[in-house]
């Protein structure tokens, strides 16, 4: 008599991640979303066919929406005809662009969330339009995320490498401030930076993880609510935009505070709980080991 023993369940690794959505909110962006929509639909043509993680992303055998490479414009009903003028420039380019256009009440996070809910690549990157995040540095920041060194990949200010240019003296003392204070929340350097790269899941969510997405800080909330992501930050240079003005001000700041406060309770009450009670973990890895907020810097 034969006996069939079940094989010892080893984990399997995890399906590759295919296509690449771009996703850019916008408020009020008619003199820079042009510019904007052509740098990085060169940066996705030109680099998709020089470097492997793109075209791991996008093989160009692949057909339909499987190796997608698109850029996802989310339009809060800009009243200067932002939406109307990246549809303008959408009919140039070589690489798909879409439009949404959101009704009021309007919200940079809620933006995010619903680029990513449309969004049809595995992985996403979010990024400005006023061009202070340089589309160029697309490939780099997906890098990790596509080689499942890491769960986010954040273009970052403050690692080794990392820096801002043109920023007046009460910009910088802001920008550190709300950075110490989301330091309560998560060890990355920059967790405030809108120019990050993820699996698209991390922000569509799942029953456990609920985004709150109030106010600016979209990437905070995801390093606050998600525990064990492990995160890459890739140093980039932030330059002042150079047109339009920017929508930072007492409310959001106001916002920001709420948000910080909320988070911050939340890790209270997950570090609280018993270790299998505290929310979501990454899927696994064969062998990736789960810590909370593990930051690898990537040096350029
Ligand atoms: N959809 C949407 N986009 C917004 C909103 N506020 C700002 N943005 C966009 O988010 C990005 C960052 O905003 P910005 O004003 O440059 O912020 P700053 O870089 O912190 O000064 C830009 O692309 C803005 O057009 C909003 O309420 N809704
Ligand atoms: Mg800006």
């Amino acid at each position: 008599m034969t006996t069939l023993h079940a094989a010892p369940t080893r984990p399997q690794p995890p399906p590759p991640l295919r296509g690449l959505s771009v996703v850019v909110p916008t408020f009020n962006e008619s003199a820079s979303i042009a510019a904007f929509l052509e740098r990085t639909a060169q940066t996705l043509e030109t680099v998709a066919l020089e470097t492997q993680t793109l075209e791991t992303l996008a093989p160009e055998s692949s057909a339909g929406p499987v190796g997608i490479v698109e850029i996802i414009v989310v339009d809060d009903d800009s009243p200067d005809g932002t939406a109307d003028e990246a549809e303008r420039c959408a009919r140039r380019l070589a690489i798909e662009v879409r439009v949404l256009r959101r009704s009021p009440p309007r919200s940079l996070s809620r933006s995010v969330l619903d680029g990513a809910r449309c969004a049809r690549g595995d992985v996403l990157v979010v990024l400005d339009a006023d061009l202070s995040h340089d589309p160029r540095d697309i490939p780099r920041l997906v890098d990790p995320v596509v080689r499942a060194a890491a769960d986010v990949s954040i273009g970052s200010r403050y690692v080794s490498g990392g820096s801002t240019t043109g920023w007046s003296p009460r910009r910088r003392a802001l920008s550190g401030l709300g950075t110490r204070c989301a330091r309560l929340i998560t060890r990355v350097r920059d967790p405030l930076s809108g120019f990050f790269a993820l699996r698209r899941e991390l922000l569509t969510g799942n029953a456990e993880v609920a985004l709150r997405p109030v106010g600016f800080k979209i990437l905070l909330e995801v390093l606050g609510r998600h525990a064990g992501l492990e995160v890459a930050e890739v140093p980039i240079t932030f330059h002042e935009r150079a047109r339009g003005t920017s929508k930072f001000g007492a409310r959001q700041g106001f916002e920001f505070l709420l948000q910080a406060f909320s988070l911050v309770a939340h890790r209270a009450i997950r570090r609280s709980l018993p270790p299998r009670d505290r929310g979501s973990r990454r899927p696994s890895r064969p062998s990736a080991s789960i810590h909370n907020d593990s930051v690898l810097e990537i040096r350029s």
